[in-house]
């Protein structure tokens, strides 16, 4: 006779439940009750924490990674930058990937194409370009690059000589997403670099004069057919909106950037914005369904970001990337004034009819 004792009270019947959940796990199937609250939470409990990297310490490693193997043998020389809450998944949130990569003078990261869809956001260097159907464009720090899914893209650094700087961008992809749904397709170029067909700056003369063309032909979908957003455009609006225009209590002054054929976001997984906080900003407190990853782009300021009963406070200059998870509440400030570019998957949110967010007093 089975002596042990029951690990749960017996039901009325006298069943032990943990002897019936034994049970009906060996027919794969568990209880509800007990993992309901988990499952149908009051609100969103991410496993996602705020995170901080700096990027003084980071740099080091991107330099010596750049040692350790080259572009073509990595295909793509990228650290990752994991969420301390999600290590071991390649996540930055739940469902969104953040990376560095970096390319040295003279390399090529070669031609592929995922059905994924990546964003580049550059962080420094000059003399690297990435293809994108058969169109080149140059990376200059600030800019913010669209590699539309199941596009053949690589990336090279036309710098020749020593002296030349590595370029660094940080790559945005929403990989957990397609991960989930398991959606994901990949394919490798046959030739290194694709072939140049079009002339640089062909898309934006088609799609970015606030013009389109007479028969709209969407060459990449649901995404933008524009594929580069210069920063010089977007910090000279930012610049004139914040000397002659309202500051938004929470944001400071924030633009999103669209996807000029349809005023949605330039990729159907992934919104992105740049904001600037005019110097001796004090930020309201906000949050938002949508976990943010924002890159510093010029100054320096703070945040305050709560959630699950904790604080954090990141104190962030040119370069840093931080991470505020769903649903945690977020405060920006900053002395000198800065500008932010951030990334999340707000869309998906917004096309399920599940986005929500809190501007608090
Ligand atoms: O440049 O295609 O950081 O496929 C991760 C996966 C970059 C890329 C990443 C990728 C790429």
């Amino acid at each position: 006779m089975d002596m042990t004792p029951p690990t749960h009270p017996a039901t009325p019947f006298g069943v032990d439940r943990k002897r019936f959940y034994d049970t009906i796990a060996a027919h794969s199937m568990t209880p509800l009750w007990e993992v309901l609250h988990a499952l149908v939470p009051q609100a969103p409990a991410t496993p996602c924490v705020p995170a901080l990297w700096k990027y003084a310490d980071v740099h080091p490693y991107l330099m010596q990674s750049g040692q350790l193997i080259t572009a073509e043998e990595a295909v793509r020389r990228v650290l990752i930058l994991e969420n301390p809450g999600l290590r071991g998944r390649s996540s930055i949130t739940q469902s969104l990937y953040a990376g560095l990569q970096v390319i040295m003078p003279g390399e090529i990261a070669p031609s592929h194409r995922h059905t994924q869809s990546a964003l580049r956001f550059v962080i420094e260097g000059h003399g690297a370009y990435t293809a994108v159907d058969g169109e080149r464009t140059q990376m200059k720090p600030g800019d913010f690059i669209i590699t539309p899914s199941w596009t053949w893209h690589d990336h090279g650094h036309q710098g020749r000589v020593e002296s030349d700087a590595p370029v660094v961008w940080l790559d945005g992809l929403d990989i957990p997403m397609l991960q989930f749904f398991d959606a994901g397709f990949a394919e490798n170029g046959h030739a290194t670099s694709q072939a140049v067909t079009k002339p640089e700056g062909m898309s934006t003369h088609r799609y970015g004069a606030n013009m389109l063309p007479m028969r709209y032909d969407a060459p990449f979908g649901r995404t933008s057919p524009i594929f580069s957003y210069p920063y010089e455009r977007t910090r000279e609006a930012l610049h004139e909106l914040e000397n002659h225009a309202d500051i938004d209590a929470w944001d400071g002054v924030k633009l999103r950037y669209v996807n000029p054929a349809t005023g949605g976001s330039p990729m159907p997984t992934m919104a992105t914005f740049m904001q600037r906080l005019p110097a001796g900003f004090e930020g309201k407190p906000y949050r938002q369904t949508d976990g943010a990853v924002f890159s510093v782009v010029e100054g320096s300021g703070s945040v305050d970001i709560q959630g699950a009963g904790k604080t954090w406070s990141f104190d962030f200059g040119p370069q840093d990337h931080f991470v505020i998870p769903s649903w945690h509440t977020a405060k920006l400030r900053s002395q000198p004034g800065c500008v932010l570019f951030s990334f999340s998957d707000r869309p998906v949110h917004q096309a399920l009819g599940i986005h929500r967010e809190e501007r608090l007093p």
